[in-house]
């Protein structure tokens, strides 16, 4: 005991800890490693044993706040992780979950993400299996994906839907240029401060040009690409939710895979009025960290996919309770998977996508070649498909000296979104 008065004990495991562990696995560190090798902010964790050869990557990526991710790991998670047992995920994610006293927000839930993932991929390799096995085995192939054209004008978008159908994809995301708008999801080439993908653009948005074109970019891709092809539109929470209910009823007749994030998380009272207006099929998640948020949209099958940034709400061990709780309500699962989810986290959402029979679709990201160089076994998109490599875990690495060579880009905001406004100033959501 220590002789300093109110001195803090050293963590001690609780005394069943080691009983019936394999071989007295002990947790010897916890690594926070910082990389953007597409020029995106990814934060990952490297969990280490007592046994060199058997450590554990997880995906904490957060890449608006990637510095508060990894304070939240080096300064509370790492201290109450060294020296115990990795065999004992649930219990380990329970007492880190509870630690902070307020819990379910985006910077403590990466945290525990990555440490999460990383064990869920110790206990795969202490298996000898891909995780996917641990959760019940294959239930499909391969994960069908979905990718995105964008473009300035209609004309754009659909060369580059039609480029993606000749390399096989049946799902396409479909975003155009609101002209003289800060649009989302459309690749501005106009500057090179932020990466070609994650174009947070500052500028304006205005509401009602926004549902003039949408209706026009699906009527005019139908009458081009035909019905056969899934297509999909995300609002990206960026309308007063009565127009975004308008425009789901606009969109009807183009059947439309799924129409993504109508509404912002703190409008998730329209969905009821959206759901009694409209049969286009509803995605929605990227944005909850908090079970608050999404288990009242399930049980009342108010949404048809649920679209959760993984590592926002806490790693593998809430999403598997996840997908099983929408299986009983009908709703399939459509993971996030942007180039802001790290290729350790597209290898988780590939261990749910081949596990889950309520899977509905798999967001992809055509990483570049420096990411899968720093990302062995970044997980490989082939025939519209993303395809599992069978290795034990999550069948990826981490290159901790190359991730070292992409530092996270220089930014006055380490990475924060500019405003997006109104015409009349007001700030939106972005
Ligand atoms: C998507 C998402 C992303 C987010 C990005 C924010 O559907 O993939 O909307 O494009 O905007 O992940 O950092
Ligand atoms: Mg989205």
């Amino acid at each position: 005991m220590s002789d300093r008065p109110g001195a803090i004990e050293p963590f001690v495991p609780p005394a069943w800890e080691s009983s019936g562990s394999r071989s007295a696995l002990r947790i010897t560190n916890v690594k926070t490693i910082l990389t953007a090798p597409d020029g995106i902010r990814l934060v990952v964790v490297k969990v280490e044993t007592n046994e060199p050869e058997i450590y554990g990557v997880g995906c904490a990526s957060f890449t608006q706040r990637p510095l508060g991710v990894a304070a939240a790991i080096e300064q509370y998670l790492k201290p109450n992780l060294i020296g115990r047992d990795p065999n004992n995920i649930e219990d380990i994610f329970q007492v880190n979950n509870l630690s902070g006293y307020w819990r379910s927000g985006p910077v403590l839930n990466n945290a525990l993400s990555g440490i999460d993932m990383a064990l869920w991929d110790i206990k795969g390799k202490l298996a000898g299996m891909p995780v996917y096995q641990l959760l019940g085995g294959k239930v499909r192939k391969a994960a069908p994906v979905y990718s995105h054209a964008s473009g300035r004008n209609f004309q754009a978008v659909e060369e580059e839907v039609l480029r993606l159908k000749e390399q096989g994809f049946r799902f396409v995301r479909c975003q155009v240029e609101v002209p003289g708008n800060a649009t989302y999801g459309v690749d501005d080439k106009s500057t090179d401060d932020y990466p070609t993908y994650l174009r947070a653009r500052q500028g304006i948005w205005n509401f009602s040009s926004y549902c003039r074109v949408v209706p026009r970019l699906f009527d005019y891709l139908r009458s081009r690409v035909g019905e056969e092809l899934e297509l999909l539109h995300d609002i990206h929470e960026r309308l007063p939710p009565i127009l975004a209910i308008g425009l789901a009823r606009e969109l009807e007749p183009f059947h439309l895979f799924f129409l993504e994030d109508p509404f912002a998380p703190e409008d998730n009272g329209y969905f009821p009025m959206l759901r009694q207006q409209t049969a286009t099929p509803i995605a929605m998640g990227e944005l909850f960290v908090n079970q608050a948020e999404y288990v009242p949209l399930i049980h009342n099958r108010l949404i048809d996919f649920i679209r959760c940034h993984i590592s926002a709400i806490g790693g593998i061990t809430p999403a598997r309770k996840l997908a099983s709780y929408c299986e009983f309500f009908g709703v399939r699962t459509a993971w996030h998977g942007p180039g802001d989810v790290s290729p350790i986290g597209h290898a988780v959402n590939l261990q749910l996508d081949l596990s889950s029979p309520n899977f509905g679709i798999q967001e992809c990201f055509h990483f570049g070649d420096a990411a899968k160089a720093v990302f062995p076994g970044t997980p490989e998109i082939r025939d519209g498909y993303l395809w599992s490599n069978e290795q034990p875990g999550l069948g990826i690495d981490i290159d901790e000296t190359l991730a070292e060579k992409f530092p996270l880009p220089e930014h006055p905001l380490n990475g924060a979104f500019p405003e997006v406004r109104q015409t009349d100033g007001t700030v939106i959501r972005w």
